[in-house]
């Protein structure tokens, strides 16, 4: 099994803990939950893993996207939804950021240190299978140079996805910002002895709500990321022909508007699959000064990546001829 806390695949030991019997990860010494262990195959795991410079959107993501997950629930669009936190931790992160946000609040800034991943368990997302979710939001200093990464990040070689949250308003020259990222990740991935080939990667563009003009040449990207409603969700297949189209509409954008070429080819060259969402996790919310209420737009979409790169490829061929979506 794979353990959620370093991603090794290993046989987990059987321990008494403080609350009965335990399983502990002979790898990494953490206790994982009985949960996640007992029903593993019901709910096998799929990594988030978010990369991305400091200030790019990595927390204040996951918040978005813990507080979207909370109000589906309720919502109408996937009846059989349902999202459970599977450790004490995940609940912390779970309903404290989520629960930041509803009051208007910005969660901090990431230390550098070794993060601890929020395990959500999935069920009932129409057209993948169900599943752990295993997110990790790792300090952004991590990925300035392939060494801290090294040191703080080893997980990252063994995500089957991987997500590269950038912030094209923060970014001063983004053609060559981008590339150093990247470069960054694939010589880290490297000099851990992974291979970033056997990866997919989702590149996604945070704040979006800041590029409302940059995007008005690109008429359907810019409304897709105006109206992002939750409301088309009730129909999938639809949704996710739609989100494929769009990632073509954001690669015209890189290329059209942040002269990204050498970025996308290297990273084709480097990665098995490259995707591209746009999100904004905020919406028209004022800076974290208690008031308003985030209005995320197309959260949804880099989960709904990842959850669709994580189907062994059997699956996603068969999908494909269904619904009629690309790679
Ligand atoms: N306008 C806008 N601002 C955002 C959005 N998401 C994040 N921000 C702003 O960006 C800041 C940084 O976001 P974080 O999620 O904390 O960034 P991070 O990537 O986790 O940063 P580190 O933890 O330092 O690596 C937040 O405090 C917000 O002010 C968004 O969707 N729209
Ligand atoms: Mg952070
Ligand atoms: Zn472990």
């Amino acid at each position: 099994m794979l353990c959620p806390f370093c991603l090794a695949e290993v046989t987990f030991g059987q321990t008494q803990g403080r609350s009965g019997p335990a399983h502990v990860c002979p790898a990494c010494q953490e206790y994982v939950p009985a949960l996640y262990v007992g029903e593993y195959r019901k709910f096998p795991p799929v990594v988030m893993s978010a990369v991305g410079y400091r200030q790019h959107g990595k927390t204040v993501y996951f918040a978005s996207l813990f507080y979207t997950l909370k109000r589906l629930k309720v919502a109408t669009h996937w009846p059989k939804f349902l999202a459970m936190g599977l450790n004490e931790d995940s609940l912390d992160t779970v309903y404290g950021n989520a629960a930041l946000l509803e009051g208007g609040r910005l969660p901090h800034s990431t230390p550098k240190n070794f993060p601890r991943p929020t395990l959500l368990r999935l069920a009932g997302v129409p057209k993948q299978r169900d599943g752990t979710l295993v997110c990790y939001d790792t300090g952004g200093e991590c990925f300035e140079q392939p060494e801290a990464l090294v040191q703080y990040a080893t997980f990252v070689k063994r995500a089957r996805t991987v997500l590269f949250l950038v912030s094209v308003p923060d970014l001063a020259d983004p053609a060559r910002e981008l590339y150093k990222l990247l470069n960054t990740y694939v010589l880290g991935v490297a000099r851990l002895g992974g291979d970033t080939k056997a990866q997919h990667l989702v590149v996604v563009f945070t704040k979006a709500d800041r590029l409302a003009d940059r995007l008005k040449p690109y008429g359907e990207l810019g409304l897709y990321q105006e109206h992002g409603s939750i409301a088309r969700l009730a129909d999938p297949a639809d949704y996710l022909a739609q989100m494929h189209r769009m990632s073509g509409r954001i690669q015209e954008f890189a290329l059209g508007e942040l002269h990204a070429d050498h970025f996308l080819e290297t990273a084709r060259a480097n990665f098995a699959s490259v995707s591209c969402s746009m999100i904004s996790a905020l919406g028209g919310m004022s800076a974290g000064d208690g008031t308003g209420k985030p209005v995320p737009r197309r959260i949804l979409d880099p989960l709904l990546w990842v959850l669709d790169r994580s189907l062994p490829q059997w699956h996603r061929e068969w999908k494909k001829l269904l619904l009629g979506t690309g790679r």
